[in-house]
């Protein structure tokens, strides 16, 4: 059975960070409501959701995927790139302690979730202003033991390397068009590439063969379908106001 951690939008989702500056401000209610539709369209899909309580201390909380990576046999926790996000992993792990043996990301190291892949046995790890490069040797010492094998990739100035890509099902990888090297793609991964001017919707969750995608870009749903799967478009712009997308919304782990 696949599960879903997730954690309510915070109250004080108003002062979540932003890129852009001027940008505006992020509304908590409408992402508040958007957030409850992807646990929602998570649960309809049989996925079994635990949704922590969300802090006004901590604005970024909903963007759960940024505080811990998860295989089969742990949970890694990170220690965020922005200083204002540190705090948040506190209740991840405590939710992942009861599911995993827990390693933990030391300081001064950095790693934002967003940057972190998987794709088969393949971890590729966005070396973004949030994630340093020794964050890719901690990540390979705690994942080698199962057999994942970790690189490091570079992003530009994208926040995370999963603003452009994912793995929604196995054997799958969704990207904008040479944003992730072939020499990187572990062999037999089939690509479905999104066109450049709809970058966003190639951040997706999968289930099964239900693919989860942000609403208003018709061109990434209608590729999905051609590739055979099955789409679920989400109203999400109330949190990508704050720059999040749908996988930073949930961390996936099977039971
Ligand atoms: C941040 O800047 O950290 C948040 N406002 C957005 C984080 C999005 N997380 C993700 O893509 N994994």
């Amino acid at each position: 059975m696949l599960r879903a951690l997730m954690r309510e939008v915070s109250p004080s989702f108003g002062r979540a960070l932003v890129r852009r500056p001027g940008a505006v401000a992020p509304d908590a209610g409408r992402a508040a409501a958007q957030h409850a539709a992807v646990v929602a369209a998570l649960r309809a899909l049989g996925v079994e959701v635990r949704v922590l309580a969300g802090s006004a201390l901590w604005p970024d909380c909903c963007f759960v995927e940024d505080a811990a990576v998860v295989s089969d046999g742990l949970a890694f926790i990170t220690r965020p790139g922005a200083e204002s996000r540190r705090g948040e992993v506190a209740l991840v792990r405590e939710a992942l302690a009861e599911v995993r043996p827990v390693v933990e990301l030391s300081a001064p190291l950095r790693l934002d979730g967003g940057d972190v892949l998987r794709v088969g046995d393949r971890l590729l790890v966005g070396l973004s202003q949030r994630s340093d490069p020794g964050a890719v040797e901690a990540l390979r010492d705690a994942f080698s033991p199962e057999g994942i094998e970790v690189f490091g990739v570079a992003v530009g100035d994208a926040l995370h390397l999963k603003c452009h890509a994912s793995a929604p099902v196995p054997g799958l990888l969704v990207s904008v068009a040479g944003w992730l090297p072939d020499s990187l793609v572990p062999p037999g991964v089939e690509r479905v590439v999104v066109p450049d001017a709809e970058a966003y919707a190639a951040n997706t969750v999968g289930v099964g063969e239900t693919v989860l995608v942000a609403a208003g870009y018709p061109e990434t749903s209608r590729r999905l379908r051609a590739h055979g799967l099955e789409v679920v478009e989400l109203e999400v712009d109330a949190l990508a106001a704050a720059d999040g997308s749908l996988t930073c919304l949930s961390v996936l782990y099977s039971a």
